[in-house]
């Protein structure tokens, strides 16, 4: 989904998608290159390794984080099982964005798209520890958890 402009300048999960290593691939990248660096996770995978921007902070790395959040593990629209979450629920209404300031990051929460190209614009010509929470709709999403959705179907019919 995000376009590259420039050859050599995106680290991602790989084919399989390991969740847990955008911060640290985010971390190595800014001490590598001294240049701004963006951080794109969903809120599941900020769940595998959030405690990085500790890290991010104590060396006060020019790193945007950046959480995606729809409430969930591929998407928050599980339902609910005997009065509880479903498993696949996180929290829609999460504040990600205040595990920044515990560390002296800056912190953000936007949700709309006029919000974010501001707030993106401002965080990365910054050149410190940001965290952007983004609430977007719990309904998007749901392609991490859909791969096969990509099967051809043709093939499938026979
Ligand atoms: C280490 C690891 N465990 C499990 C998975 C399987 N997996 C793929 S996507 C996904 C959920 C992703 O949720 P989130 O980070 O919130 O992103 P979303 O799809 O909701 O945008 C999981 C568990 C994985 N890719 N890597
Ligand atoms: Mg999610």
């Amino acid at each position: 989904m995000i376009d590259m402009k420039l050859p050599r300048h995106r680290l991602d999960t790989g084919t399989w998608g390991v969740m847990g290593i955008g911060l640290g691939y985010a971390i190595a990248a800014a001490v590598e290159t001294g240049q701004p660096v963006v951080a794109l996770e969903g809120d599941s995978a900020f769940g595998f390794d959030g405690m990085e921007m500790e890290t991010i902070c104590r060396y006060q790395l020019p790193v945007t984080v950046v959480v995606v959040n729809n409430g969930g593990i591929y998407n928050g629209t599980d339902r609910q099982v005997a009065d509880q979450p479903g498993p696949t629920m996180l929290d829609a209404k999460a504040h990600y964005e205040k595990i920044a300031e515990a560390f002296g990051g800056d912190s953000y929460f936007v949700t709309t798209a006029d919000e974010m190209e501001r707030i993106f614009n401002q965080a990365m010509a910054s050149g410190r520890p940001n965290l952007i929470n983004v609430a977007i709709d719990p309904a998007m999403g749901k392609e991490s958890g859909h791969i096969g959705n990509l099967n051809p179907k043709l093939a499938l019919k026979k």
